[in-house]
């Protein structure tokens, strides 16, 4: 969607806040031997006493949040695997209140883990950063998908390339939708003032792609199971820097 009015951006910022302080909150309680169902069921009691809505589950998800561990990336659903010292742990919350959403999304290691887990998590960060800092008004929206290619590339890492940003607002996925996590000569587009949209680079260790579980019809994997590491942020495009609608009370 594009802002139009105060009250777009008021209602953003409040879905934009809760997104991001249950993000936290399940980051903080993840520990060794909870389960992922354990950990969804807090965000579950997060957002009832928010009055927020879990957006996975308006799209028949069966989670408030999608979970993935190790050799999942993305749409893992809560169940119930104990997570063990030094897994891959992503955790995205997205969430409607009042007829906004926000998307926000996070990896992290549960303990010190393996060099390359830490390597992907450094790039994914730095990624997720760099395509912010090429997130204007007026610019190409593949620049984008270039900032993001370009920092996996220092870092001798790859690109999922069909998971993707997408504008986010009204609905989860919303106008513009398919923002590349690569840089896309065709594509056309360009960042307007007001747009909001959520990036979310998914930074390889070797594989480019994910498929979709046959077995639950949601969990993505890549064919090889090798992991990948995500950030995710909802933004509003300026003539600036955006407006990072997802950081969590006090940042
Ligand atoms: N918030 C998720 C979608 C959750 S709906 C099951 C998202 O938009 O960030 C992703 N899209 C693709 C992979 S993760
Ligand atoms: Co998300
Ligand atoms: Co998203």
């Amino acid at each position: 969607m594009i802002i139009e009015t105060d009250e777009d951006l008021v209602k953003l910022q409040k879905i934009g806040k809760i997104c991001a302080n249950i993000l936290q909150a399940m980051q903080e309680a993840t520990r060794v031997g909870i389960t992922t169902k354990e950990l969804d069921e807090l965000g579950g009691r997060l957002l009832a006493q928010y009055g927020a809505t879990s957006a996975p589950m308006l799209e028949g998800f069966p989670g408030y949040t999608c979970i993935s561990v190790n050799e999942e990336i993305a749409h893992g659903i809560p169940g119930g695997r104990m997570l063990r010292s030094g897994d891959l742990v992503n955790i995205d919350v997205s969430a409607e209140l009042d007829g906004y959403f926000g998307d926000t999304g996070a990896s992290f290691l549960l303990g010190n883990g393996d060099k390359m887990a830490q390597r992907l998590l450094r790039a994914s960060k730095e990624a997720l950063a760099n395509a912010i800092t090429a997130a204007v008004a007026g610019r190409p929206l593949n620049h984008i998908g270039r900032a993001v290619e370009n920092t996996a590339r220092r870092h001798g890492l790859k690109i999922i390339k069909n998971l993707c940003g997408h504008g986010v607002g009204h609905s989860l996925h919303d106008e513009p939708d398919m923002i590349d996590n690569y840089y896309e000569p065709k594509e056309p587009r360009r960042l307007e003032k007001g747009m909001v949209i959520a990036i979310e680079p998914f930074i390889s260790e070797a594989e480019q792609v994910v498929v979709q579980s046959k077995s639950d019809g949601w969990t993505l994997r890549t064919p090889h199971r090798t992991r990948a590491a995500q950030f995710e942020h909802t933004l509003v495009i300026t003539e600036k820097r955006p407006i990072i609608l997802t950081l969590p009370d006090g940042r």
